[in-house]
């Protein structure tokens, strides 16, 4: 197979005045959102394993600093669409731990009445954790529409997906008319190297995804270090500024790798234990640690403090799912859209 992969133009930002400009309490809030992420998931696959968890489990580990990142730069009040891996974007853009694991357990206190499980979290900005890969991608679309038709000042459609989306049909279509019609959407692909078992050189033609996508069709592109959260973080704000600012359309490539299988029943047996130890060495949660105390901002027992504080959310989370009803099945058919 002919090699198109070509280097990355990695989006350059200055580091230290990206730090400055945050702040130091701004910078342990994010660190305390990446650390809450991580235990969720931690603790949401050990409650997987314990047969509390039905159906999927797709873990965001390792990608933590893209929707971090992502939200800390842009806010909240925006439209957000997203795959299966849902659970740290609808974290970030408000829905409760409580809320997240009781959905994982099917309670009826759960972020969607335990009728939607671990690939189908909401919150009022967020229109779905969706689970046909590129299905998200019109939709998304049509949010920007709504935007632009509605003529709302700084507002923009966010919309998430893997590589393994890039290569559907529906894509296509969506790049094509929000640069036609002008849209404010930003479209990123979180290339974490892998559609489950595929690498991605073996499903998309061209490389890197976002610069030559985005040529085909007009719009702007950033390619940013998916494990860094400055560089997420200034890339972010730079595109949604692009985007409401000229009323366009962006694609953004995070690259990064994801530390888990494709869910938890994906062994993993296309990735080697010594690749995903190199893959590892860059934790995000672990490169942002570094940067605060390097800056005097944080310590390693304060980061462990932190740590223990969100482990202790989460696992009094653990206890509200575990003691909350399940839905009664005299209301099965109710909040459910089947055509
Ligand atoms: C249209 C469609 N085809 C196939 C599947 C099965 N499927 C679920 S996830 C997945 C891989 C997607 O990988 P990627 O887009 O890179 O996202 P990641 O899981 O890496 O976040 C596939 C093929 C699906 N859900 N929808």
């Amino acid at each position: 197979m002919a090699d198109r992969t070509h280097p990355y133009h990695f989006f350059q930002c200055d580091r230290k005045k990206v730090i400055e400009e945050i702040g130091k309490e701004r910078l342990i809030t994010h660190l305390k959102e990446m650390l809450l992420i991580r235990n969720l998931e931690i603790r949401g696959e050990a409650a997987y394993q314990q047969g509390k968890v039905g159906g999927f489990y797709h873990s965001y580990m390792g990608q933590e600093a893209i929707q971090t990142g992502c939200i800390a730069a842009a806010g909240k009040d925006h439209w957000y669409t997203t795959t299966y891996r849902c659970h740290a974007l609808a974290t970030l853009l408000g829905a409760t731990p409580n809320e997240i694991m009781a959905e994982l357990y099917g309670k009826e206190t759960g972020n969607a009445k335990g009728r939607g499980g671990s690939m189908h979290l909401f919150t009022d900005r967020l229109l779905g954790g969706l689970a046909i890969v590129g299905g998200h991608v019109p939709i998304a679309t049509g949010a920007a529409f709504t935007i632009k038709y509605k003529k709302q000042k700084n507002r923009a459609s966010f919309c998430f997906m893997g590589d393994g989306a890039v290569a559907q049909g529906a894509i296509h279509e969506s790049l094509n008319l929000a640069s036609l019609w002008n849209l404010p959407c930003i479209y990123v692909v979180e290339n974490n190297q892998w559609g489950m078992g595929t690498a991605v050189k073996r499903a998309v033609a061209v490389t890197p995804i976002a610069e030559s996508l985005a040529k085909s069709y007009d719009i702007r592109s950033y390619t940013l270090d998916g494990m860094d959260f400055f560089q997420c973080y200034a890339g972010f704000k730079d595109a949604l500024q692009h985007a409401v600012q000229e009323s366009r359309p962006v694609l953004i490539e995070a690259v990064c790798e994801r530390f888990r299988g494709h869910s938890i029943s994906d062994p993993g047996l296309y990735r080697t234990k010594e690749a995903l130890a190199v893959v590892m060495e860059r934790d995000p949660i672990q490169l942002l640690k570094n940067a605060l105390i390097e800056m005097g901002w944080l310590s390693e027992e304060q980061f462990k403090e932190l740590d223990r504080e969100e482990r202790e959310i989460v696992l009094a989370a653990m206890k509200f799912a575990e003691e909350s009803p399940w839905p009664d099945p005299i209301h099965l058919e109710e909040g459910v859209f089947a055509p």
